[in-house]
């Protein structure tokens, strides 16, 4: 089934035409035909889909290659400043139409494949997601380079190429199984592995030191073992201009010497495992959104690649320059998450070790270069290191975090003096059985700005998480609320929705999505709202039809579609959404009257492998909706859980939303993202008082959001007062009625007593207030059905709901932190 059945809106093509750049459609079929021929060695009618795909995708990159290079060239001569985004993750989805609606080529890229019989779409769907990241992190990473490029920014992503992303997921028997991502099996066309710009980086050995010719002291690490780093660039292409920048993801690769050294040393064996050592860096991604499991491999791969863009970053430096005082007036770093923090102390030491800076000089260089932005709240997610890993593996780093931490800790002493538990608390060591290096600490005290991604968390995290810190320098504390793309999320995912909203305020909201604001006027039109609701219906039909394949169950595409999608937590709290529909179901089956208008609750999560019970809410999800489909027809209801959520699947999902569940406990979620594209896309939303979900309302309007739930404040009073969920179990029957039917095994008759670990957590503790919301929930949910009847009033609140997503646009942020944190400046690209 095609994704999308019309074109979207494109700016013109611009100006060149040369036989392998050339825009228009003939240039377009022709590259098309020799990458057939010439890079896939087949003749048209021997080719297949893939090869297709890729021979489209060689001949787009193509059309990107020219203004590539001239974008590097252009930073180069003028030499700008630059802003790097060193992540650990990339959430990029597929590329090809999006590269097409960026580059303005959708159109001239459909007529072509038409002219030689081929399905554009088709093609597009043939391309595997590129899955490096876990959810909003990553894919906001991935918003942020598309944005610093269709800006004009000066802006380079940094990360890992690693061979597997995450997991796909598969459903059996309702339970989650996962599988390697082999995304890279068939080959991408979009990289280009640059093994000249390798970078050596050193593990383990240990520190020498002694005077230099000056008297002064010099540490050098030696001895350990080296591995190499390799560079895959990707090119990343603004909308409707001519910037391509570039994402560049390492790969580690055993270093030849050493191999060399070991094999005519005749140790042929142990050569070749030693090699499989190395390589395994960059194997895969850790699978956990929000927790931190300690691992030695998940440690070598944050230096690996901090190692290798540190490298690369001062390279370019030197190629003009020699006086490192002016290095933070040339790049700016900004830290995604502590994942990189390790960077700190690799500056220092490139600085210090290798080109010999005094200490002071040398950190304040590395405090005006760095930002860090922190993306959590919660303990578990925390990182931490335990010394004795890093003694062993960055002996000289721990050195180097060590004599940063003195000389803070003597600015804390100054500041407060006598005040020993202050010092312990902000120190960069934890003390305690085992010794730990607390990253968030070293990424604060390195940095000159520290950002939360909504206003609450910042504000959170001002007041209950980095309180010692944002006393003490109040001026390095900023906020800096979460956007997201509206090329991807908008013009490319919901090509109906653009076309309608471009028919009337024309194009220009695509980099500038405040226009939409346009539309409120509009929303007063009837014929207006009845557009909008005819494209909303005819994506849930789309949708309706792509999981009848995916899943054979048949939506109804007149119910009401309530969507929660996102990585499975506890804190996120899918199981009050399951709860909710065994609740409705119960009293459907009493009297189907109850369900005022048909509703389908769309479920989409991957679970981390190892957290055992965001498995079980899954496999309980699964096995409500094995029970509540089975008699759709006389209750209304469904319930579904679409495997594999992924950045293609939200692109189908997204557009055919009508509810956004954005429901997690208050305080816990630190901004959402997907709470901004489901709202960008015309949805209402149904949420808590979280993340910046405060800030969506503030914008739409109470009218237009429904509200529930405890606030973060009355989260942690509810608490300290002692939370009894028992309680609230015992007052609210048909709550009562729900728990009991699933710890009876209703929901699991092969083993009656699954759910149980779940419904003990739930009566016992139950951490994230599922149950003390939960009435709150339920009676605003029956608000959403009755409002939904009204069809009208609804569409109206949906348009308003889009017309005043603009400020949720990633351009937006990226302005932000490139005028506010990073201090860079737009450089157009001229042909
Ligand atoms: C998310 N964090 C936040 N973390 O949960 C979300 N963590 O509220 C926010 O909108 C988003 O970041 C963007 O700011 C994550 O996605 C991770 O994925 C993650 C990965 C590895 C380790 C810890």
């Amino acid at each position: 089934e095609p994704l999308r059945s019309q074109s979207p809106s494109s700016p013109p093509p611009s100006d060149e035409d040369a036989s392998r750049t050339g825009r228009e459609p003939e240039n377009v079929r022709r590259g098309f035909l020799e990458h057939v021929r010439f890079s896939r060695g087949k003749n048209p009618e021997t080719a297949t889909a893939h090869d297709r795909f890729m021979a489209l995708s060689l001949a787009v990159r193509d059309r990107l290659a020219h203004r590539w290079v001239k974008t590097a060239r252009t930073y180069y001569e003028q030499d700008v400043k630059r802003a790097y985004y060193l992540s650990a993750e990339y959430l990029l989805g597929r590329a090809l139409g999006n590269n097409l609606i960026n580059t303005g080529m959708y159109e001239a890229a459909e007529q072509a494949m038409r002219e030689v019989g081929v399905d554009l779409t088709t093609l597009i769907e043939m391309e595997p997601d590129a899955g490096l990241g876990n959810g909003g992190l990553g894919r906001l990473a991935a918003c942020f380079l598309d944005s610093l490029a269709t800006l004009a920014y000066p802006g380079m992503g940094y990360g890992i190429r690693y061979e597997f992303g995450i997991f796909s997921q598969d459903f059996v028997a309702g339970h989650q199984v996962e599988r390697a991502d082999e995304w890279l099996k068939f080959g991408n066309p979009w990289e280009i592995v640059r093994p000249e710009k390798a970078v050596p980086v050193r593990f383990f050995g240990r520190v020498e030191h002694h005077r230099g010719a000056d008297g002064q002291p010099v540490a050098r690490w030696v001895g350990g073992k080296t591995v190499v780093g390799v560079p895959f660039d990707t090119p990343i292409a603004g909308f409707g201009n001519n910037t391509v920048n570039t994402l560049r993801l390492w790969q580690a690769r055993a270093s030849e010497e050493f191999d060399l050294l070991l094999f005519n040393a005749g140790d042929y064996e142990r050569s070749v495992v030693e090699k499989n050592d190395s390589e395994v860096i960059s194997k895969v991604l850790y699978p956990n959104d929000a927790f931190q499991a300690g691992k030695e491999l998940r440690l070598k791969q944050e230096y690996f690649f901090v190692a290798c863009s540190i490298a690369d970053i001062v390279r370019r430096y030197l190629k003009k320059h020699s006086d490192f005082r002016h290095f933070p007036s040339k790049a700016a770093i900004q830290l995604n998450d502590t994942h990189p923090a390790i960077a700190v102390a690799e500056l220092m030491r490139v600085l210090v070790d290798d080109k010999r800076l005094g200490w002071d000089e040398a950190f304040h260089i590395t405090q005006q270069t760095f930002g860090y932005t922190n993306h959590t709240l919660l303990a578990e997610a925390m990182e931490k290191w335990p010394v004795t890993l890093f003694e062993r593996l960055l002996p000289r780093h721990l050195e180097i975090i060590y004599e940063i931490n003195h000389r803070f800790l003597r600015q804390v002493q100054i500041r407060y003096p006598f005040d020993q538990e202050r010092m312990q608390r902000m120190s960069l060591v934890e003390e305690g059985h085992e010794k730990m290096i607390r990253m968030a600490h070293l990424a604060v005290v390195g940095s000159h700005s520290v950002n939360g991604v909504a206003a609450l968390h910042t504000d959170l995290l001002r007041r209950d998480v980095l309180t010692d810190f944002a006393g003490m320098f109040p001026e390095r504390f900023n906020n800096k609320t979460n956007g997201v793309t509206p090329r991807r999320w908008l013009a490319w995912c919901n090509p109906r929705l653009s076309k309608l909203i471009t028919s009337r305020i024309g194009h220009g909201w695509e980099t500038d999505l405040d226009k939409l604001r346009k539309l409120e006027e509009h929303a007063k039109d009837a014929a207006f709202r009845k557009a909008f609701r005819e494209v909303k219906q005819q994506n849930k039909h789309d949708l309706t039809r792509y999981v009848s394949e995916l899943c054979k169950v048949d939506l109804n595409p007149e119910a009401l579609f309530d969507v929660q999608i996102k990585r499975l937590h506890e804190y996120k709290r899918q199981l009050l959404n399951a709860l909710h529909t065994v609740v409705l179901w119960m009293r459907a089956r009493r009297d189907p009257s109850t369900i005022i208008h048909p509703r389908a609750f769309l479920f989409g999560a991957k679970a981390a492998p190892g957290y055992q019970s965001a498995k079980l809410i899954i496999r309980l999800i699964n096995g409500i909706a094995e029970v509540v489909n089975s008699d759709a027809g006389t209750t209304g209801l469904q319930v579904l859980f679409l495997p594999n959520y992924r950045v293609s699947l939200a692109e189908r999902i997204i557009p055919a939303a009508d509810v956004s569940e954005q429901i997690s406990t208050a305080g816990w979620e630190a901004s959402g993202t997907g709470n901004m594209k489901l709202m960008l896309n015309g949805a209402l939303t149904l949420g808590t008082l979280d993340g910046a979900n405060v800030e969506i309302r503030d914008e739409v309007g109470d009218e237009n959001f429904f509200l529930f739930g405890l606030t973060a404040d009355e989260v942690i009073a509810r608490k300290r007062a002692g939370y009894r969920p028992r309680d609230v179990y015992h007052q609210n029957l048909e709550l009562r009625e729900a728990i009991d039917l699933i710890s009876s095994g209703f929901f699991s008759p092969e083993d009656k007593n699954l759910f149980k670990p779940l419904v003990d957590s739930l009566m016992d503790e139950d951490r994230y207030l599922v149950l003390a919301d939960f009435e709150s929930y339920r009676a605003k949910q029956e608000e959403v059905a009755r409002a939904y009847l009204d069809h009208d009033t609804w569409t109206h609140k949906c348009i308003l709901n889009v017309a005043r997503a603009g400020i949720f646009s990633s351009d937006r942020t990226i302005r932000q932190y490139a005028e506010e944190i990073w201090k860079v400046d737009p450089v157009p690209v001229e042909l």
